[in-house]
């Protein structure tokens, strides 16, 4: 059964105009984008989509980035896409990120790391219920599946 993750290009990811090459990543890997919308996440949501992080010392701040602009939030579907967009975001931190990684690449600093991607099949569909109604999510085949799966 194929897994779908949710993942977010953050205000700063949006407004530096690299939306496009962020997308060609997943569409080039062949994973397939099943929902994607614009929206400027309001101080509720984000307090929501970041509970875990409640309690930490940067939380104020990560809910001001968060909110500062529109972000393009998405759900994309493939076979252990969870984790494998996790590795093409890389590590939290962009100084620490391999080189080819999103972060790695697009990014410097933990307070500015451009992308957000659900980190287990819990969190997946907390934050894909979080940001849509099932109606927005697309239902359809890929063209070349039978060429990018075996
Ligand atoms: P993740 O985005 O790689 O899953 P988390 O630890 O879940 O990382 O943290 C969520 C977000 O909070 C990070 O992507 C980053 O934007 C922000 N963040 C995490 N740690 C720090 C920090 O030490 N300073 C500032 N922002 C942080
Ligand atoms: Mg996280």
């Amino acid at each position: 059964m194929r897994q779908r993750t949710f993942t977010m290009l953050k205000p700063d990811a949006f407004k530096r105009r690299l939306s496009g090459k962020i997308l060609a990543r997943f569409e080039e890997r062949g994973l397939k984008i099943v929902a994607i919308k614009t929206m400027i996440i309001s101080e509720d949501l984000a307090k929501q989509h970041y509970g875990e992080h409640s309690d930490k010392p940067f939380f104020n701040d990560l809910v001001e980035y968060i909110t500062s602009g529109p972000v393009l939030a998405m759900v994309i579907e493939a076979d252990d896409v969870i984790s494998q967009i996790r590795k093409m975001v890389g590590a939290t931190n962009p100084k620490e990120a391999d080189i080819g990684t999103i972060r790695g690449d697009f990014a410097l600093e933990t307070g500015r790391n451009i992308i957000h991607a659900s980190d287990s099949e819990e969190s997946a569909a907390r934050e894909i219920g979080l940001f849509f109604n099932e109606s927005e999510i697309c239902e359809y085949t890929l063209p070349d599946e039978d060429l990018i799966y075996e």
